[in-house]
């Protein structure tokens, strides 16, 4: 990877040599039914944006360290996230038809194959940490905090406990703060994950972890209220009209209780604020994760 290449090459490098190493983690033909191998690749392989899986790359590389003995920590937590999409959208929660432009898991492989194949993801990312470590040899240490700090984020006190939240909020989400206790740990958590597991790989220091942690939370939430704007203004005439005349305005959302511009200078001051983070931790190499914090706020979508 050229050192200077802009932040888009290097995005488009780290997604492919992430999909080469996907193809090869998952066990083999013989090893697994084949429905359920073809289940699970069918959603990793699937057009998703790598963020998560990148951002592990980058925060290892931000302190010196080598992507190659991170990726296996980024395959986990895409294998993590590709299992809460095909679990989001099963008939039971978010009943979706379509995800990425093509038909969703359980549409192509049924509802009990999509389970299993979500199942599976999620197990197998915890054996892939492990694995590769061993072959890395990453400190038992780290790899400790790694896999507790992956239990932690993804389940009921991240992840899933966000999803749960956001589930009961159907009934009535009427403050901000649970809204953001909604996307603090759907989205941010796993983020969060993804960036202090690149630096624990490379050996980062306990104030440089909590300030990628800081960085995570930051444009985590970030994201999620560009989400929620680019969802909001498929077309720019929307811009400086009250929210509340959009018809496709249903769902309770950051621009539901501060407005659409409001919203987006709050994504603005979350990206200052995360790379201010960064900046004032001592990191030898952090320009990718400046960049990556820059580039994720000018996304269209
Ligand atoms: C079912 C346990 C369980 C959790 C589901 C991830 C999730 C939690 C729900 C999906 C719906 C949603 C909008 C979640 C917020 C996180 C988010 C923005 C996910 C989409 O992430 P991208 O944009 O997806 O990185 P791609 O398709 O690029 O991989």
């Amino acid at each position: 990877m050229n050192e200077s290449s802009g932040i888009r090459e290097y995005i488009r490098d780290m997604a492919s040599l992430i999909e080469r190493e996907l193809q090869l983690s998952i066990p083999s033909p013989w090893a697994i039914p084949a429905p359920l191998r073809e289940s699970m690749m069918y959603s990793l392989m699937a057009g998703g944006k790598r963020l998560r899986p990148i951002l592990v790359l980058a925060a290892a590389e931000s302190l010196g360290g080598s992507p190659e003995a991170a990726v296996p920590a980024a395959l986990a937590v895409e294998m993590i996230h590709t299992y809460s999409l095909i679990h989001d959208d099963l008939p039971a929660m978010d009943n979706d038809d379509f995800r990425r432009g093509k038909p969703t898991n359980h549409k192509v492989y049924g509802e009990a194959m999509a389970i299993l194949a979500g199942d599976a993801l999620l197990t197998h990312a915890f054996y892939s940490v492990v694995q590769s470590a061993k072959k890395h040899n990453i400190p038992a240490d780290r790899v400790v905090d790694i896999v507790e700090e992956l239990s932690r984020l993804s389940g009921a006190p991240g992840m899933v406990g966000g999803q749960a939240a956001d589930m009961l909020g159907e009934q009535g989400v009427t403050k901000l703060e649970e809204l953001e206790y909604i996307h603090l740990h759907k989205t941010s958590d796993l983020i969060v994950f993804s960036l202090k597991a690149g630096g624990r790989i490379a050996g980062a220091t306990e104030t440089q972890l909590a300030a990628l942690e800081r960085f995570g939370t930051c444009i985590g939430l970030a994201f999620q209220i560009q989400d929620d704007v680019l969802d909001l203004i498929g077309d720019e005439s929307k811009l400086g009209k009250p929210v509340q005349s959009d018809v496709k305005q249903q769902k309770v959302t950051y621009p539901y209780f501060i407005g659409i511009e409001a919203s987006i200078a709050k994504a603005g001051e979350l990206t200052r604020e995360a790379k201010q983070a960064i900046l004032t931790a001592d990191f030898p190499r952090p320009e990718r994760l400046l960049e990556l914090a820059d580039y994720l706020m000018k996304r269209d979508h």
